[in-house]
């Protein structure tokens, strides 16, 4: 039986990943971080009690931070594959902790291959870097693919630039099969809350029953290459399956903005949007609005405006991927379009938001947050 390990598992990507390797056979080890409340609810479902033996899913306490951790558990697990996906993955974040985020993304990576390395391992275990479009950042080539240049934007993307190359370094110093996958970005309804994606489907559904009234955002121009997560922990795995370790683009090919999300988001949830006004101005009005679907909405209703808070100091502007060498080298392709999964992210979220609103009808008023 192959074993893996996954940092991050506790994560989106991580979620689906350890769906996949279980249906492939795998013993799936993940590190999970202590924290001062439960932090495993995505991957709950397929948590297997240790007490009842033969279980396959195993969780350990850890940090990308704590080399002594990461080297134990190596030396304990002995993996044959390592996916690295532990990170402070959010950009906007990054700039108010660069420290921390260079700490997890970069230097993090760097622990895990020293580990690998010290422990002699450097044949026997296979390595997985989530390096991602961010490196891109302002953009050098249209589309985006494994030749083009990088020009990093945020604390985060630098970060991900030095676990790229340390990647890279590992493989060609020491011969191992580590290898980097640059995605694109990939969602799905298991994505965190302040991803532009998940909080437009989030807030939305949330309009719609009532318990929200406006959703505030920042750049609405901004323009991404969107695919399902399930999609790429496929390729994930398929990357550290190849004959030698090469780095992959994985993208649709595919681009749309951030407002287009918006106004797929409200058709699912047969609401029209009319969007008006200029920059920071620049509103979403309600045309028409199905009540049976949206309850709460009302015809006229502003229920988008624009916050420069969410603003970043650096955007990146534009993403749009070639995943033309995955598809020739791999075989593989997407399977789920933007559009199917904006419909299945509403879908959820709406569940959600009807669950709350009817709780919160018969005077049980829990907050939103708790309810995902
Ligand atoms: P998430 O933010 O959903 O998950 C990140 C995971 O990393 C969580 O399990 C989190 O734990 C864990 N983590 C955070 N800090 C540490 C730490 N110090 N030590 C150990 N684990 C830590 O990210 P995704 O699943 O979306 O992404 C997976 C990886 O892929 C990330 O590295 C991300 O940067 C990268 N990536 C993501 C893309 C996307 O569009 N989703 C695109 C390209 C790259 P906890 O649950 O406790 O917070
Ligand atoms: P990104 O994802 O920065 O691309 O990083 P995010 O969903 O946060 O932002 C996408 C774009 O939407 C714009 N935007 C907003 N973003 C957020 N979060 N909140 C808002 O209110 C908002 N309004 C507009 C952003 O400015 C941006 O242009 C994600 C992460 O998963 C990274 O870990 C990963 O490496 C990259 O995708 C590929």
């Amino acid at each position: 039986m192959k074993k893996a390990l996954i940092t991050g598992i506790t994560g989106q990507d991580g979620s689906y990943l350890t769906e996949f390797l279980l249906e492939k056979g795998y013993e799936v080890h993940g590190i999970k971080r202590r924290a001062s409340q439960f932090n495993t609810q995505r991957v709950d479902h397929i948590y297997e009690d240790p007490h009842e033996g033969d279980v396959r899913m195993i969780l350990h306490y850890g940090d990308l931070t704590d080399t002594s951790n990461l080297t134990r558990l190596l030396a304990e697990i002995g993996p044959d594959e390592v996916y690295n996906l532990g990170a402070q993955s959010h950009v906007a974040v990054s700039f108010e902790s660069p420290e921390y985020t260079a700490d997890v993304d970069a230097i993090g990576t760097l622990r895990l291959l020293e580990a690998i390395r010290f422990l002699g391992r450097e044949k026997e275990t296979r390595f997985y870097q989530a390096s991602t479009s961010e490196l891109f950042g302002k953009v050098q080539e249209i589309p985006q693919r494994e030749t083009t240049p990088f020009y990093p934007r945020s604390p985060y993307a630098v970060a991900k630039l030095y676990a790229y190359w340390i990647t890279v370094n590992y493989r060609e110093s020491y011969g191992m099969y580590a290898c980097n996958g640059i995605l694109f970005n990939h969602e799905s309804p298991r994505r965190g809350e302040t991803f532009v994606t998940r909080k437009i489907t989030r807030g939305l559904a949330n309009i719609a029953m009532g318990l929200e009234d406006c959703l505030y955002m920042g750049n609405i121009d901004s323009l991404r290459d969107w695919g399902h997560a399930k999609d790429y922990v496929r390729m994930q795995w398929m990357m550290l399956q190849q004959d030698a370790p090469e780095d992959f683009v994985i993208a649709t090919g595919k681009q749309y903005s951030v407002r287009e999300f918006i106004e797929w988001s409200a058709r699912e949830l047969s609401i029209e949007l009319d969007f008006s006004g200029e920059g920071t101005d620049e509103i979403a009005t309600v045309k028409s609005v199905d009540n049976n679907v949206a309850p709460a909405v009302k015809p006229g209703q502003v229920i988008m405006r624009i916050d420069p808070r969410y603003f970043r100091p650096a955007e990146v502007e534009t993403l749009l991927g070639d995943p033309a060498y995955a598809k020739q080298k791999l075989g593989w392709e997407p399977e789920i379009t933007a559009q199917e999964m904006c419909e299945e992210m509403v879908a959820e979220d709406l569940k959600h938001a009807r669950r709350v609103a009817l709780l919160k009808e018969h005077g049980l008023d829990l907050p939103v947050s708790l309810e995902g």
